[in-house]
């Protein structure tokens, strides 16, 4: 793999800055950015009153933490523009989550916003190795998702060549790798296993193609599933972080060189890591539940948002603004079995740490008795893994679940292309135990 290690000059200043100089500029935005809400949302104003709190009582970042907290069915409550703290013709932009649990979850951009979006989207990819002239594949979806046309408005703003292909249609996403030579790709992991898959279907080998980097996020991957990406295209694969309520895709960013979590761009964005269950702020390097306040955001300033990603925060290396490590899951996503708390990641850690097994799973949740019963559907690597290799392989995989989670489950090895594809997010679990 090419080092493509960007030239310390090409980075923008406040990357590099002392984190001195960082926090001085945090608290002149807090500062900015919770009047703003307070004067122009009403929810804030009410929710802020009736904590009994004001913008002026913000006098250190650390004060932030008596701020009251803001969840999704905040957003939900004032669905669609109640959120908004410009009038609506300054809105340069809409995006929404798909709304297939509930009400969609709308947000808005002013025309400010999507130049500070697309900044640090340009940020975020020329950390991942990317430079002016060179070419990327796109395929998050376009559409009223942030990840196609937010990583779109960073890859112009970089000055990179970029075709918006979009996610599916598999077969022409590896027809364009080979005939446009672009080197990067955006992309969820999942989706790129799929890709992966049909460069074997149309007998090319991934490792010849001009790919040098790939960046995945939109959903949890391992570090082990880093090195099965690397290992398969010959590139690096790094990973991006973000979410619709706080601005899209280049929230965070690992760095090409480093490959050590993801550094924050908290000249836009202020992380705290809180305990779920009582809401206050951990000890520095602690796991928890990341929160965040948007510092400079005008249409849709978000104060103090409760993510239900877990991780935690770290120092900074290759930047001087702090990393958050690769995210372990969603709260929302844990699953409790008999008592035992796990993540899909877990999952997928076992699996991949399974010969003989693809890195395609689904985990299917059921209730046949008055247990909970987790079964783990996976596939074989190729098809030459028969009868007996299948058990074995289903085996070590469920010896290993029960040595590092803790709890006895059915793994299922189905034939190639077995397990349900995704074309954005993967859908790793489905619940069929009944509701209620
Ligand atoms: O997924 C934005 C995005 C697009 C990020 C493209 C990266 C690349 P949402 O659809 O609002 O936005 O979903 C946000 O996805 O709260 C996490 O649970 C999860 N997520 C996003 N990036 C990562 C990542 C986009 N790198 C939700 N690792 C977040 C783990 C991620 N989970």
């Amino acid at each position: 793999m090419k080092d493509l290690t960007p030239l310390k000059s090409s980075l923008d200043p406040i990357e590099i800055a002392s984190r001195d100089e960082i926090e001085a500029l945090q608290l002149e935005r807090m500062k900015w950015s919770l009047r703003h809400a307070y004067d122009n949302v009403p929810f804030y104003k009410a929710s802020f009153d009736a904590a009994g709190m004001h913008p002026d009582d913000l006098k250190s970042l650390g004060d932030l933490a008596k701020f009251p907290f803001t969840v999704k069915t905040d957003l939900r409550d004032n669905y669609p523009f109640k959120m908004f703290a410009v009038p609506r013709e300054k809105v340069a932009r809409i995006h929404a989550s798909s709304g297939t649990t509930g009400q969609p979850t709308v947000v808005g951009y002013t025309q400010t916003d999507l130049e500070n979006w697309a900044s640090v989207v340009a940020r975020s990819l020329r950390a991942a190795g990317m430079r002016p002239g060179d070419m990327l594949h796109n395929a998050y979806g376009y559409g009223l998702f942030t990840g196609g046309l937010g990583i779109h408005l960073g890859a112009d703003a970089l000055g990179l060549s970029t075709y918006p292909v979009s996610g599916g249609m598999t077969p022409r996403q590896v027809r364009l790798i080979d005939d446009f030579k672009p080197k990067g790709i955006t992309v969820t992991p999942s989706y790129a296993l799929s890709i992966l898959d049909e460069f074997a279907a149309q007998g090319i080998d991934p490792r010849q193609s001009s790919l040098e980097v790939g960046i995945f996020g939109a959903e949890p991957w391992t570090n082990a599933m880093r090195l099965e990406i690397e290992q398969a295209f010959d590139m690096h694969a790094v990973d991006i972080y973000g979410l619709s309520e706080v601005m899209g895709p280049g929230v965070s960013m690992e760095c090409v060189e480093s490959k050590d979590g993801l550094h924050i761009w908290e000249d836009h964005f202020y992380p705290e890591i809180i305990n779920p269950e009582t809401g206050e702020p951990v000890a520095d390097g602690e796991q928890g539940e990341l929160v965040f306040t948007s510092l400079t955001k005008e249409a849709f300033p978000i104060i103090r948002y409760r993510t239900r990603d877990l991780t935690r925060l770290l120092p900074g290396t290759a930047r001087s603004m702090r990393r958050m490590e690769k995210v372990t899951g969603r709260s929302d996503d844990m699953i409790i079995l008999r008592g035992v708390n796990i993540f899909p990641t877990q999952i997928e850690e076992a699996l991949m740490a399974t010969r003989g097994l693809a890195p395609h799973f689904q985990i299917e949740l059921s209730r046949p008795g008055r247990m909970d019963q987790m079964r783990v559907l996976c596939e074989c690597a190729d098809a030459s893994v028969t009868g007996e290799a299948r058990r074995e392989a289903a085996n070590v995989m469920a010896a290993l679940i029960k040595q590092t989670v803790g709890i006895s489950v059915k793994v299922e090895v189905a034939d190639v292309g077995g397990v349900a594809r995704s074309e954005g997010k993967a859908l790793r679990i489905v619940d069929l135990r009944p509701k209620g």
